[in-house]
């Protein structure tokens, strides 16, 4: 098999990128290692910045996305019982952020690809690249166990944190940044309509929780928990019980429970590799960078790193010219940088940090007060909240 761009992982990344080249007129194979179905039920991000709407509209991928997702313009801060709202719209010039599932995302994605006769190959194993700096490399896998090859001018490695792409890259290329942190996130999707219209950030003595949502009638919340929570300890009753002491406010808010239908931990990590390419492997997503979820950043992160790969490859197509390939890197790190000091921050914001003496708790609730009460402050959550202009 022969195409141009030879695309690894049919997430986010993979996919915009696809779609992205198709529009530019180049040619690119998609390899996923899981079926179709997996990845288009699989639970993930849920909030998309203005930016990723606007350019799924611009590719006419955002119809069902217009029709089904909520679009919100303030988020709530919740701490010491009483609940602040950042105006998104006041703050930003009128921006905002949709609330639609990434699993949605995925499905109109596939969807529209292959309806365009777009190639994505599912159940891809034992995917490997080779020739990384040659000129023409070619991608090994898989499929019904009969080995295949697939020969291309450029890799884009969107294969996620635990994809194959970084790791083929010869060590001591890569520098790696990472910070752990001591909690995770314990998750659950519930029929239950969501308590409120927008989402609740809310930092408790207990810990963090988030009320977020996937449809009038449908609840996404997570709350901290230990990195390796055992599930087994945390019946539906204990969740619901839980979360109703870390929303609690002073003026009586109640939580709406309902049947829990999915739930599950993620652990919490900021990480990025420089550069994020080597020879004409291009790395994009999570397979260069993970952020804590707790700015809503990743998907939308992802998206941002293939559009400025796109436009390289468009450049070097149409012109033969590398400039934009060869400072991908650059550009993209530039804004990674900032999405990871705002998860970050977000993440030291509101979370608690158990080792953290007194001092830091007070602290915690006066930056707090500070955001919500300093336009200058909210101004700035509000405007990374909602995605910084792209470069
Ligand atoms: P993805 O991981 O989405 O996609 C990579 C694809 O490559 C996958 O389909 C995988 O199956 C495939 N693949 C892997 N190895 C392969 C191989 N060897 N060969 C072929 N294919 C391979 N972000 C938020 O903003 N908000 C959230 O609430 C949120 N929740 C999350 C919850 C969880 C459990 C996780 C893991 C992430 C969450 N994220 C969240 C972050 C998430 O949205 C990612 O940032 C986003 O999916 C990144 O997109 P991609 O880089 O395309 O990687
Ligand atoms: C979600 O809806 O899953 C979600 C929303 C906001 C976040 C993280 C996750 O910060």
């Amino acid at each position: 098999m022969k195409t141009q761009v030879g695309i690894i992982g049919a997430g986010p990344a993979g996919l915009v990128l696809s779609h992205l080249l198709h529009r530019a007129g180049i040619e690119s194979v998609v390899l996923e290692s899981q079926t179709r179905q997996y990845i288009e039920e699989r639970v993930r991000a849920g909030v998309l910045e203005q930016g990723t709407v606007d350019l799924l509209n611009e590719l006419g991928l955002g119809d069902r996305m217009m029709r089904q997702g909520l679009m919100h313009y303030g988020v709530e801060l919740r701490f010491a019982g009483r609940g602040h709202r950042i105006d998104f719209k006041d703050l930003t010039g009128g921006k905002g952020v949709m609330i639609y599932a990434q699993h949605e995302v995925i499905k109109d994605l596939v969807a529209a690809r292959l309806n365009a006769g777009g190639q994505i190959i599912f159940e891809a194993q034992q995917v490997d690249v080779h020739g990384l700096d040659s000129e023409e490399p070619v991608v090994r896998f898989t499929q019904n166990g009969a080995l295949q090859e697939l020969h291309c001018d450029f890799i884009a490695g969107c294969d996620g944190f635990h994809g194959v792409c970084r790791d083929s890259i010869p060590s001591g290329v890569l520098k790696t940044y990472e910070r752990e942190y001591p909690f995770g996130w314990l998750g659950i999707l519930a029929e239950a309509p969501p308590a409120s219209h927008e989402l609740i950030y809310a930092n408790h003595e207990r810990g963090f929780a988030l009320l977020s949502m996937r449809s009038p009638k449908i609840s996404r919340l997570y709350l901290q928990c230990k990195p390796d929570e055992d599930l087994n300890e945390w019946p539906d009753a204990r969740i619901w019980e839980e979360l109703h002491k870390r929303f609690a406010t002073h003026d009586g808010f109640k939580l709406t429970e309902g049947p829990v239908i999915q739930k599950g931990v993620t652990g919490m990590r900021s990480f990025v590799v420089e550069p994020m390419q080597f020879g004409r492997l291009f790395l994009a997503g999570d397979s260069a960078h993970i952020v804590p979820p707790t700015g809503a950043k990743g998907l939308n992160l992802a998206v941002a790193d293939v559009r400025v790969l796109a436009a390289g490859l468009k450049e070097f197509y149409k012109t033969g010219k590398r400039e934009l390939l060869e400072r991908y890197s650059e550009i993209c790190l530039r804004r990674v940088w900032k999405v990871q000091r705002f998860s970050w921050w977000m993440t030291s914001l509101l979370h608690k940090f158990t080792d953290d003496p007194e001092f830091d708790r007070r602290r915690q609730l006066a930056e707090l007060d500070y955001v919500t009460t300093s336009r200058a402050a909210s101004t700035t959550l509000a405007e990374n909240y909602v995605g910084l202009p792209m470069e």
